[in-house]
C-alpha cells in the first residue's frame, strides 16, 4: 500500500501554525488579512514545489492541479486555511495539507493516476471576517454571485473583494470552472464525540444547517443611578435577555439543537451609562431543518417582546442560513470501506461545524473524513489531534482518492 509521510505532513502544519502564531498555540489568520496572504504564499510555494499547476480563481480560491493520464474531471480534496481569531493549527490546515502530501506520495511513488488530482483550499470558510461562511466555496458551486461576494464588508468596511485585490489574490480562473468527479475534505471532528467514545474515524454524512442573524438594537443611553428602571430603554438588557433565552431554547429542544450568541459589543460601553445601543449575534444549528426553523422562530419572538417591553428598536440581519446537507451515500460508504480496511474503528455522524464540502456537495459527490479532536475542543488555541490519528486519516484520504482517480 502505498504510504504517505506524515512526519512531513506534522512539520507542514507546525510550519502554517507558525504564521500569525498565537502565544500558546494555535494561530490566528482571519480571511484576507495580511497574515491570510503569507499562509496562502506558504501553501501556494508548495503547492508549485510539488509541481502542480496552481490557478487562483475570482474569488481568490487556490486550486493545485496534478495531471492525469486522461483529461477526465478531477477527484478534488481540499478544505481552508483562514482561521478563526482563536484559532488552532488543524481547522482547515490539515485538510489542506494532507491533501499535499497525498500528492508527495504520487510523486515519489511515480504514479499518474488516470484522472487528473486537485488540492484547493477556499476563500473565507469561517466567516469570522466576512460573512456568509464557507464564501469561497459557496461561490464556487454557484450560490453566490461573484459581486455580491465581493461586496461583503468587515467591521471596518473593508469589501471581500478591495481585499482580494489587496493581497494580490484577486484571480481570474471562473470559480467551479473546474467541476470535479468527487471531492473529499479531511478534517478535525472539532466536537467530543470521536474522542468521549474513543472511536478513530468519524464517517461524516452530513452537515447539520445554520443560521447567523445579527440583530442592532436602539435604546436610550441614560444615567445609570439617577434612571428609575420604569424609565429605561436599555439595549444591552435586550441582547442579555435573548443570550439567556436560546440557552434555555436549546436546551428545552434538546436533540442537536445548539445555540450561541458569540459577538457583543456595547454602546457607551461604560460603567455608569444605560447602554443605548447593542449589536450581537445569535449563531442557531440543528440536524433538523424543521426545528431549525422552530428555533428561529422563538428567537424572533422573542426580541420582538422584549423589544415592545423595554422600549427599543431593533434590526435584525442574515449573515448566513444554510439548509442541513447530506453526502452522497456511495461514497460515505467508501470512507467507511477504506476505514475499515485499515482496522480503524469508524462511526456514523453528523458534521456540527459547517465545511467547503456542504458547499461543493452542491455539484459533485462529496463526503467528509473525520479525525478526533482531543476533549472536542476547537476554535480554540488549545485545539489537538493525536499525530497517529492525522495520519490514520490522511491514510484514508490518500487510499480512497487513488481509488476514485483510478475509476
Ligand atoms: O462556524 C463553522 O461551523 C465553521 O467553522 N465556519
Ligand atoms: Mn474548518
Ligand atoms: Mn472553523
Amino acid at each position: 500500500m502505498l504510504r504517505l509521510d506524515d512526519r512531513r505532513l506534522l512539520s507542514a502544519l507546525d510550519e502554517l501554525a507558525g504564521i500569525g502564531a498565537i502565544e500558546g498555540g494555535g494561530c490566528a489568520r482571519l480571511a484576507l488579512t495580511d497574515d491570510d496572504r503569507l499562509g496562502r504564499d506558504l501553501v501556494v510555494g508548495w503547492m508549485k514545489e510539488l509541481g502542480l499547476d496552481v490557478r487562483v480563481d475570482a474569488i481568490g480560491n487556490v486550486i493545485g492541479l496534478r495531471a492525469g493520464r486522461e483529461n477526465l474531471p478531477p477527484v478534488m480534496t481540499g478544505s481552508h486555511i483562514d482561521t478563526v481569531r482563536t484559532g488552532g493549527r488543524y481547522d482547515g490546515n490539515y485538510g489542506v495539507l494532507a491533501g499535499l502530501e497525498v500528492v508527495r506520495a504520487l510523486n515519489e511513488a511515480k504514479i499518474t493516476t488516470r484522472r487528473p488530482v486537485a488540492i484547493a483550499f477556499f476563500t473565507n470558510e469561517e466567516g469570522a471576517r466576512f460573512q456568509p461562511d464557507m464564501l469561497g466555496s459557496l461561490v464556487y458551486a454557484g450560490g453566490l454571485g461573484l459581486n455580491e461576494a465581493y461586496a461583503a464588508a468587515d467591521k471596518d468596511g473593508r469589501s471581500v473583494g478591495d481585499e482580494l485585490r489587496r493581497i494580490g489574490y484577486l484571480g481570474t480562473t471562473k470559480p467551479g470552472a473546474l467541476k470535479p468527479h468527487a471531492f473529499l475534505e479531511l478534517h478535525i471532528e472539532q466536537g467530543p464525540i470521536l474522542d468521549e467514545e474513543k472511536v478513530r474515524i468519524g464517517v461524516v454524512e452530513s452537515v447539520q444547517g445554520i443560521s447567523w442573524i445579527e440583530y442592532t438594537v436602539t435604546g436610550v443611553s441614560n444615567h445609570a443611578g439617577t434612571t428609575p428602571m420604569r424609565l429605561r430603554r436599555d439595549a444591552g438588557y435586550l441582547a442579555a435577555s435573548v443570550n439567556v433565552f436560546a440557552r434555555k431554547l436549546a436546551q428545552e429542544m434538546g436533540g442537536n439543537q445548539v445555540a450561541t450568541v458569540g459577538a457583543l459589543t456595547l454602546r457607551p460601553n461604560l460603567i455608569n451609562v444605560v447602554p443605548n445601543r447593542a449589536v450581537f449575534t445569535v449563531d442557531l444549528r440543528n440536524t433538523d431543518e424543521a426545528k431549525l426553523k422552530e428555533a428561529e422562530a422563538c428567537v424572533a419572538a422573542h426580541v420582538a417582546e422584549v423589544a415592545k417591553a423595554e422600549r427599543v428598536e431593533v434590526e435584525a440581519k442574515v449573515l448566513a442560513r444554510f439548509e442541513p446537507v447530506v453526502f452522497d451515500a456511495g461514497l460515505v460508504d467508501r470512507v467507511e470501506r477504506h476505514a475499515k480496511a485499515l482496522s480503524l474503528s469508524t462511526r456514523r455522524m453528523p458534521s456540527g461545524a459547517g465545511h467547503d464540502a456542504q458547499m461543493m456537495q452542491r455539484i459533485c459527490p462529496t463526503a467528509m473524513i473525520f479525525v478526533p479532536s482531543v476533549a472536542g475542543l476547537s476554535h480554540n488555541i488549545k485545539e489537538h489531534t493525536e499525530a497517529a490519528d492525522l495520519a490514520a486519516g490522511a491514510q484514508i484520504l490518500l487510499n480512497l482518492m487513488l481509488d476514485l482517480a483510478e475509476e
